[in-house]
């Protein structure tokens, strides 16, 4: 099998070198210059820090012209890193059930409120591009399932406010039996939804219908039932915690009006789930693994889509036969739908010149209603209709062992080959009618570079963030307590992950007590591990973990006041009270006491 399927990879059609010669030129001339020109941009200065925050339109553009570049360039650093402050039990409340309940930090999230100008991450030639006058309108299909109430709306008004009235012919909100009554509990997050949602739309929002589901259906049916009720002649698909960026529509519309088997994907932006900071994505392609787990390549034109963000001719979303109505709440749909559109004579692009913010969390916050493995069903329905022969070198253990987290038994038991995928024929009736290429066509023609690998080692997906090289450092030195007169090390040994920090006697000499902060604002240990917040709980002290180059929960700001502040959980660091347990420390509500001012002495 392996030496045969090799050979498939060895034959490039002239189609797909030509194809991607122009891609490449195309990559390199526009989108790459875009990434490196703009990486460092930073996101322009509309977020000043008030101490109290209404809910509400949030910030506002001040003359209601379009950012130039120059703008961004002048305009002083984004979101204040002391956003996200908590200033009383409440707002405490507030970020700690968010990041429990929506695995984001919700307190910067609703005071960011509705609006907000997000910087334009796209290419300048982007700027000057022309479109063609005569565009099909667009329904936007956003289904959610317990989305903070701040983000669903920020998405919601982010397209209100970036795209042409006369392109937009609707939004539709798909609840998709969102169980917000388990929120009441909690007084802060009551507060936060007692703007009734229907009460907002009908108020404030005009174009927008709110759809809710009877029962909990998941994305996949979700965005089905969204689509069965649109009447724009263009699909767009969002998440419920998206933002998106300036002329986001435009790119999107003229290829589909171009070619109406073309469906596009906008290029997926980063917010960051820890600080709401919105900074631009390296242009990529999607691709995925032998474990039919999605992942990112490095060119813009995609064999795969990474899932929800995507525009599609309605009627054709209905030719190609939608999605597969046995797929259960997350997952999978993704990949089913490029392998149907390319190999059902359609094509997916990647368009630079569009861009969309997502919150990108490091879990998902919900589970399925029965606790089932939704991925591994939905992956193998696709696998069976799909990818013939293929699917047996699908690493079907590699993947249910991640959905399932630990349980390892999983792997061990062969007889999950024959797990219960439910009845296909619905979906292979669509391939036969639409006379689909098959598998193999798809990989020689499309996805020439997908490596076979051996099943028992699936690649591994590729995550953007690890690719950047280490921060330069900019302070080294001993961290000492004013009030104590100690110095922040390690409890135990300083390699020891997840080992708490503690106060001791300040010894110039001992290089386990040397702190590194570098231009990440990270705080590193001796040149071993990060200074570290659980994401959970706020309240819980810092340890140390590897240094994981994504901000957040191991971002730190030093030296206003003299504080210590974590811009992730929004407090600072202090030496414990009663000062009896000498020596510890713990995460406070900022003031001026002396208690919580720390010098990074050399
Ligand atoms: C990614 C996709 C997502 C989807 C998923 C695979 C992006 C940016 N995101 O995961 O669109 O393709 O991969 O299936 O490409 N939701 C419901 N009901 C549910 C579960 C989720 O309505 O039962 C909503 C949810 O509120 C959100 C959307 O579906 O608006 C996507 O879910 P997600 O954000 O948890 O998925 P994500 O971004 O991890
Ligand atoms: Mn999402």
């Amino acid at each position: 099998m392996g030496s045969v399927t090799l050979r498939y990879f060895c034959y490039g059609c002239l189609f797909t070198s030509v194809t991607w010669s122009i891609l490449l030129f195309l990559y390199f001339n526009l989108s790459q210059e875009s990434h490196l020109s703009l990486r460092n941009v930073p996101i322009q200065g509309h977020h000043r820090f008030q101490p109290r925050f209404t809910r509400g339109p949030g910030i506002q553009k001040k003359d209601g012209s379009p950012l130039r570049k120059d703008h961004l360039e002048a305009a002083k650093p984004d979101l204040s890193p002391e956003l996200g402050m908590i200033f009383n039990k409440q707002d405490q409340e507030v970020r700690d059930m968010g990041y429990h309940k929506h695995a984001f930090n919700v307190l910067i999230s609703n005071r960011l409120g509705y609006h907000r100008y997000v910087p334009d991450t796209r290419n300048d030639k982007c700027r000057d591009r022309i479109y063609p006058k005569l565009l099909p309108t667009a329904s936007i299909v956003i289904c959610f399932f317990n989305e903070a109430f701040s983000a669903l709306l920020r998405t919601v008004h982010s397209v209100l406010d970036r795209t042409p009235h006369h392109l937009l012919h609707e939004i539709i909100l798909v609840d998709d039996h969102s169980e917000l009554g388990k929120f009441l509990g909690c007084s802060a997050w009551f507060d936060d939804l007692k703007e009734d949602l229907d009460t907002y739309i009908r108020q404030h929002l005009q174009k927008v219908k709110l759809v809710r589901n009877e029962k909990r259906e998941g994305l996949i049916r979700g965005r089905m039932i969204g689509a069965s009720h649109a009447t724009g002649e263009v699909l767009v698909f969002l998440d419920s915690h998206c933002e998106v960026n300036e002329a986001w529509l435009l790119p999107l519309l003229t290829p589909i009006k171009e070619n109406r088997k073309t469906v596009v994907c906008p290029v997926i932006d980063i917010i960051s789930a820890d600080t709401l900071v919105y900074s631009p994505s390296p242009i990529v392609r999607g691709g995925f693994n032998w474990g039919l787990h999605f992942k990112w390549d490095p060119v813009p034109v995609s064999p795969t889509m990474a899932g929800g963000l995507f525009a599609m001719d309605r009627n054709y979303f209905y030719e190609l036969g939608q999605y597969d109505r046995g797929m259960d709440i997350w997952g999978g749909e993704n990949l089913e739908i490029s392998f149907r559109i390319w190999m059902c004579g359609g094509q997916l692009l990647i368009v630079p010149c569009s861009r969309v913010g997502h919150i990108f969390r490091k879990r998902r916050p919900y589970g399925s209603p029965g606790g089932q493995d939704t991925m591994a069903h939905n992956s193998l329905r696709l696998a069976h209709v799909w990818m013939d022969d293929y699917k047996h070198l699908i690493n079907l253990m590699a993947f249910v062992t991640v959905c399932v987290h630990q349980e390892q038994y999983f792997a061990l038991r062969p007889e999950l080959r024959n797990r219960d995928y439910g009845d296909i024929s619905e979906r292979i009736a669509i391939r036969n009618r639409l006379q689909c290429h098959s598998f193999k066509w798809y990989l020689d023609n499309i996805y020439p570079e997908m490596q076979v690998s051996s099943p028992h080692k699936p690649q591994q997906p590729v995550f953007i963030n690890k690719a950047l090289k280490r921060p330069k450092v900019l302070q080294r030195g001993r961290l000492r307590n004013l009030q104590a007169d100690l110095c922040l090390v390690a409890q135990g040994r300083p390699s020891q992950k997840g080992g708490a920090v503690v106060l001791r006697d300040c010894d110039t000499q001992d290089p386990e007590q040397e702190w590194a902060y570098d231009e990440e604002h990270e705080l590193i240990l001796a040149g071993l591990l990060c200074l570290d917040m659980s994401e959970i709980r706020s309240s819980d002290p810092p340890r140390l973990m590897k240094c994981h180059g994504s901000g957040g929960s191991q971002q730190w700001t030093l030296g206003k006041k003299n504080w210590l502040y974590q811009v992730s959980v929004g407090q600072c660091l202090a030496v414990s009270e009663p000062p009896s347990i000498k020596g510890y420390v713990s995460m406070v509500i900022c003031d001026d006491s002396r208690s919580q001012q720390w010098q990074l002495e050399a």
